[in-house]
């Protein structure tokens, strides 16, 4: 569920009146107190972990859209082996990797040049490279298994935020998480000495399921660390928070004009635990708003923590796949990790923008359950529930009713869109796979089915 924060000072319908919101001075930006995931205030619920989170195999059907990675056992990342049995652990409460999450680990779309995301990242490096020619180092296969600390205390993450809890990250254990930003690589990263890099990852995040959210996105974080002589020398009026700031303006303006012609975009103000000021980028697509990046100034605690006192920075973290939808005309997010000779002979290596035409449109089928939700309910928990059994046969799961009775008793209504990508599902798949989620729902959700 994506709701927008829409300001009307925001709201721009052109890429030069987008520019010129770039231009606003810092000062002038307040924080807002409403917020999204990294940024949310949702009312945190930390949840027991129940075993519904290990779901059953999925059918045929989605299974042969995984790839190879699906069966193996062990992959490597960036050196590092990781197991299955060391991430996917049916027996312990507090993991909730499921299996369809792990055959994912080790693909690492983004290092393939002539993948939509690998062709994506290589265009943002090309910006970097010539526009600050040495000074940022890349980094793209660090990996995915980072601690609890990484990934929330060394960025500020507040000990009851939402984004903490089962219902929003994956555990491999009380300690260990699968990131679920590439902001957990900042804080080592400056401790090792870097003041410009760039990290490209594979980020994990139980979410809802439509066409611009699925449970595995690339993400693209940028950091920049500026000295006193930076700014003292600048001649900028103002504290070293707004030379700060400005530059980060300066140069996701220019980002936004090297990777795109014209199209419509509008700054958000936001609020992110590791920066103030925040700001969120949306770009109009498929006649809706579209987040793409969040950014802002670094607080200085991170900073400090990190040897780097008396210095400001900024960073910022794109979503590639959501970059890469725009830019190639890419409508549903599930078809990035198709093996379809159709999707992917349609990309190569340093041609950005060729838009994507569809192979052919297949029909989806719509399925309704309605519920009474107990308690413990949550909306990740039952798309959860419903990938494990449908897989990438799923395209969106959505509320369409709501109600409580004079009992007190709350009743759900979801419509899930099933299609294909590539193929026509037949009526008797699609009855069994309804079948088989409502069974599921029932038995691992424990809500009562009406
Ligand atoms: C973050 O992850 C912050 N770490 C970004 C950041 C970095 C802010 C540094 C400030 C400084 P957020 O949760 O908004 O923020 O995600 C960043 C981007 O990832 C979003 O703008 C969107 O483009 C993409 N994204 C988020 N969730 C999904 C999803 N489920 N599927 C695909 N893309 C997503
Ligand atoms: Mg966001």
């Amino acid at each position: 569920m994506r709701p927008l924060i829409r300001t009307a000072r925001c709201c721009l319908r052109a890429r030069e009146r987008a520019m010129a919101t770039f231009s606003v001075a810092p000062a002038a930006i307040s924080s807002s107190t409403a917020a999204r995931p990294l940024s949310s205030l949702r009312p945190h619920r930390r949840l027991l972990l129940p075993c519904f989170l290990h779901t059953a195999p999925a059918p045929a059907g989605a299974r042969a859209l995984r790839t190879s990675a699906a069966a193996a056992s062990a992959v490597e990342v960036g050196g590092v082996k990781i197991a299955r049995k060391d991430v996917v652990k049916e027996d312990d409460p507090t993991n909730n990797v499921p299996d369809t999450i792990f055959s994912k680990i080790g693909l690492q779309l983004h290092m393939r040049d002539n993948h939509p995301l690998g062709i994506l990242k290589n265009t943002i490096y090309d910006y970097f490279d010539k526009n600050f020619a040495g000074q940022f180092y890349k980094f793209d296969d660090l990996c995915p298994l980072v601690s609890v600390k990484q990934n929330f205390d060394d960025v500020l993450v507040p000990a009851d935020h939402v984004s903490r809890s089962y219902n929003d990250t994956y555990y491999v254990d009380g300690q260990t998480v699968l990131r679920c930003h590439t902001s957990a690589h900042q804080a080592e990263l400056l401790r090792d000495g870097h003041t410009h890099f760039l990290v490209t990852g594979d980020v994990y995040r139980r979410d809802s399921i439509d066409s611009t959210h699925y449970p595995v996105f690339h993400q693209m974080e940028g950091f920049r660390v500026f000295s006193p002589d930076d700014w003292s020398g600048s001649g900028m009026d103002g504290t070293a928070y707004a030379y700060a700031a400005a530059d980060l303006k300066k140069t996701l303006e220019g980002l936004a004009r090297h990777l795109f012609g014209a199209v419509e975009m509008r700054w958000v103000d936001t609020y992110f635990p590791f920066t103030n000021p925040s700001f969120e980028l949306e770009i109009y697509f498929q006649d809706d708003w579209l987040e793409v990046l969040g950014c802002g100034v670094t607080e200085q605690e991170i900073l400090k923590r990190n040897g780097r006192t008396d210095h400001v920075a900024w960073a910022f973290g794109l979503g590639l796949e959501r970059l890469a939808m725009v830019l190639f005309d890419i409508p549903d997010i599930r078809l990035f990790w198709s093996n379809d000779k159709r999707f992917t002979s349609q990309f190569s290596e340093g041609k950005l923008g060729v838009k994507f035409k569809p192979f052919s449109k297949f029909p989806p089928c719509y399925k309704d359950m309605s519920f009474w939700i107990n308690d413990e309910f949550t909306e990740n928990n039952l798309c959860e529930v419903v990938r494990g059994i449908a897989g990438d046969l799923v395209e969106e799961v959505k509320l369409i009713d709501n109600f409580t009775n004079k009992k007190g008793m709350t009743s759900h209504c979801y419509r899930i869109a099933y299609r294909s990508m590539e193929r026509s599902l037949t009526d008797e798949e699609i009855n069994d796979l309804q079948w088989n989620v409502r069974e599921a729902v029932k038995s691992k959700l424990k809500v009562e089915l009406r």
